[in-house]
């Protein structure tokens, strides 16, 4: 994580209050009259659609609004919905057509969360790649690609390992996916997420694996359909999934931190 100045000293301040806490995010603080005061700078009311900031800008808060930045690196074998996940969380809704990511893109996305009491800037980018693309131009330039793809796991905060739940074999994957990252030296926080979602349908990946999953990994398994139709603004359709990759990232700091403090 990096943080903007005077951060440290919020963070250092609560250390002791949050050592191996969790659910320190609040998940409804969006219908809030506070999060609804913040939201017109991440949604556009009048075209329905979501806020999109380049790359020199960020949403205007209040400067007393602390801002934190992650990266987060996605993994997950070809056709399972990494780039439609990015997509979504950004705000997009909907099939737009497939097109296999080609190299390797960068997409900022700023979500604000209520961190006990204090309201905090998330700022995450994320890493998605595709193994194929990789592959496929190795052969031309070799040492420029992996480089670039060294580039996506360094200073990773998270790995964000993606499955779908049409697809068993890719839900089987996961825990050799997210071992394959443990040698990465910041010893990055794990996410996994599962696509194609429907609930109240048989899936190929059952409830009962999934419980399994989270008590055997410790790690929580977030559900989406990137291709659900919404009814509302989108992006209280995707609050649940940002506020808990927020709460992974946050949680691993904390953890991070606490380690510090008992070491001195
Ligand atoms: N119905 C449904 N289709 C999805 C979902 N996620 C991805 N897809 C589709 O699955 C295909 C592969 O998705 P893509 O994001 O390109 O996979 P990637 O290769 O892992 O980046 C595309 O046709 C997507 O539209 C989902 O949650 N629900
Ligand atoms: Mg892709």
């Amino acid at each position: 994580m990096s943080l903007s100045t005077e951060s440290s000293l919020f963070v250092g301040n609560s250390i002791l209050l949050t050592i191996n806490m969790s659910n320190a995010i609040s998940m409804n603080w969006l219908n809030s009259t506070e999060g609804e005061s913040l939201l017109h700078h991440f949604y556009n009311r009048s075209t329905n659609k979501r806020r999109f900031y380049g790359i020199l800008e960020r949403p205007p808060l209040p400067s007393s609004i602390e801002e934190v930045t992650y990266k987060i690196f996605i993994i997950g074998r070809s056709g399972v919905g990494k780039t439609s996940v990015v997509s979504r969380l950004a705000g997009n809704v909907g099939y737009s057509g497939y097109f296999e990511t080609n190299g390797i893109k960068k997409t900022t996305i700023y979500w604000p969360v209520k961190i006990w009491d204090k309201v905090v800037l998330f700022k995450l980018h994320f890493w998605d790649t595709s193994e194929n693309s990789i592959k496929k131009y190795n052969h031309i330039l070799p040492v420029s690609f992996v480089i670039l793809h060294q580039a996506c796991k360094d200073k990773v905060d998270a790995v964000c390992t993606v499955f779908s739940f049409d697809d068993a074999s890719s839900f089987n994957d996961v825990p050799q996916l997210m071992n394959s990252m443990s040698a990465i030296a910041e010893k990055p926080g794990n996410i996994v997420i599962g696509t194609k979602y429907r609930a109240w349908s048989s899936l190929a990946v059952t409830d009962t694996q999934v419980n399994e999953f989270e008590e055997k990994w410790k790690v929580k398994i977030i559900r989406i359909d990137t291709h659900k139709s919404v009814t509302r603004p989108e992006i209280f359709d995707c609050s649940y999934q940002l506020n808990w990759i927020c709460e992974t990232l946050w949680d691993r700091d904390q953890e991070f931190i606490s380690k510090q403090v008992v070491q001195v």
